[in-house]
């Protein structure tokens, strides 16, 4: 049930927020053994991957072939400990966005903390300086401007989960609504 485009499309609810990297801060918190706070340059020095897919929007448009560069999933999980109860992680962002995962879902290969696309630093649009990109989800999980990651036991829900918008979002089942 998808058209593919060509172009970028921004997809954004409310206004983009300003950033200055200089108080640009990104918070682990949660079911953490200790509650870590990065500043952009110590996110910066994190080792980095970068992974080439496709983008799905649940309004039902893919863009395909994206290269996104950044810290995986993964890496960001090994800042600090994590408690054995947590089971979905929460991110928040700049501008009052939210959204929900399982913490299985995040654990693939392919789950970054991006900060370029396609070569350069994400457009401002797009999430600069840095968003979270689940390619094997719909976009609405790829929060935009992430300013923390909150470990959780439960499924919260985020902004467009509380509105009706399935939690597990996984495209190739249609996972729209719930
Ligand atoms: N902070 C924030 N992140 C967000 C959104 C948003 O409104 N605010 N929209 C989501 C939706 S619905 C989609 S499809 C993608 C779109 O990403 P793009 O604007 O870079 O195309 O961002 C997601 N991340
Ligand atoms: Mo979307």
């Amino acid at each position: 049930g998808q058209v593919i485009t060509d172009r970028f499309p921004v997809l954004t609810y409310g206004s983009m927020p300003v950033i200055d990297l200089r108080s640009w801060r990104l918070r682990i918190l949660g079911l953490v053994e200790e509650e870590v706070v990065l500043s952009w340059y110590e996110f910066m020095e994190l080792p980095r991957i970068t992974v080439r897919a496709d983008f799905h929007c649940v309004t039902r448009w893919s863009r395909l072939d994206n290269l996104w560069e950044g810290v995986s999933f993964k890496e960001i999980s090994k800042v600090t400990s994590i408690q054995a109860e947590a089971k979905y992680v929460t991110f928040s962002c700049f501008g009052g966005y939210t959204t929900s995962l399982a913490l299985e879902t995040l654990m693939a290969d392919d789950v970054l903390l991006a900060h370029h696309h396609d070569g350069r630093p994400l457009d401002r649009e797009h999430g600069w300086p840095m968003r979270l990109v689940v390619p094997k989800r719909y976009g609405w999980k790829s929060a935009k401007w992430v300013k923390s990651i909150e470990y959780l036991t439960q499924d919260e829900g985020g902004f467009w989960e509380k509105r009706g918008y399935s939690g597990n979002a996984d495209p190739w089942k249609e996972e729209r609504f719930c």
